[in-house]
């Protein structure tokens, strides 16, 4: 499809463009649709004897069930970020990006060890395609709220505070549908909520606000932290911002 096609072009490019053989080891891999082609092109120089003896050496960094999985179907070396705490580089994707590289990151339940992950890295790229980048503010391309990792035991308690206190319009428990039966449950043992504050003008208060409630573990707003975004358009073409 044409979003596929987007996403590799943006993975593949941020990869040749901010991968340096020599210097980086440890390498952080997110979690989504769109860091598969990160892997995948990773995969793809470990088979060229030019840059085997380098990609080999990798440590690669999972955010993950399904980030570990990635490192492990494309032949990468698995680390892990408790022996591993300082990454040299980390590449993660988005549900939303604007002008600020302001993110709200989440919609695959993997926000607490990919913030973990993106914060602990040196530099922090993030890849994307088009129908994420949002050019007036956070909350308008991606319109099922901000995603929040929450204690399973306080998910009621945040629910409250989130209308009382923070004036959320909808907050939603996040079903596993199809796939579990009953809510979603993180790699972190957590629930996720979904809270729907419609266009979000300050993301940076709104982030250490939320952090205040007591169960909110951590937020899919992921802000000051990406150095570089690659949007892949339709058209072929790849918008790097800032
Ligand atoms: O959960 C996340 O934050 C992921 O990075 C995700 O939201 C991006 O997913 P996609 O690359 O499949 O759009």
């Amino acid at each position: 499809s044409e979003a596929e096609t987007a996403k590799r072009l943006a993975a593949y490019r941020a990869v040749d463009k901010n991968i340096d053989f020599e210097n980086h080891r440890i390498i952080g891999i997110g979690s989504g649709s769109t860091v598969v082609y990160v892997a995948e092109r990773l995969g793809q120089y470990l088979l060229d004897p030019k840059y085997k003896p380098f990609v080999e050496k990798f440590i690669c960094i999972p955010t993950g069930f399904q980030s570990i999985q990635l490192i492990l179907d494309n032949g990468l070396q698995l680390g892990s970020i408790e022996r591993n705490p300082v990454i040299d580089i980390a590449f993660d994707g988005a549900d939303e990006v604007d002008t600020n590289l302001q993110l709200i990151k989440g919609g695959g339940a993997c926000l607490f060890q990919e913030k973990l992950v993106s914060t602990s890295s040196k530099k922090f790229i993030i890849v994307a395609d088009y129908r994420k980048w949002s050019p007036t503010s956070l909350g308008v391309k991606w319109t099922r709220g901000v995603p929040l990792e929450v204690v399973p035991s306080a998910y009621v308690r945040v629910k409250s505070d989130l209308i009382n206190k923070l004036n959320c319009k909808k907050v939603v428990l996040r079903q596993g549908g199809s796939a579990k039966a009953g809510p979603v449950v993180t790699d972190n043992n957590n629930f996720i909520l979904d809270a729907d504050f419609g266009p979000i003008k300050d993301p940076k208060s709104l982030h250490v606000q939320l952090k205040l409630l007591l169960g909110i573990v951590e937020t899919g707003l992921f802000i000051d932290n990406a150095d570089i975004a690659y949007i892949g358009n339709s058209d072929g073409t790849v918008l790097i911002a800032p």
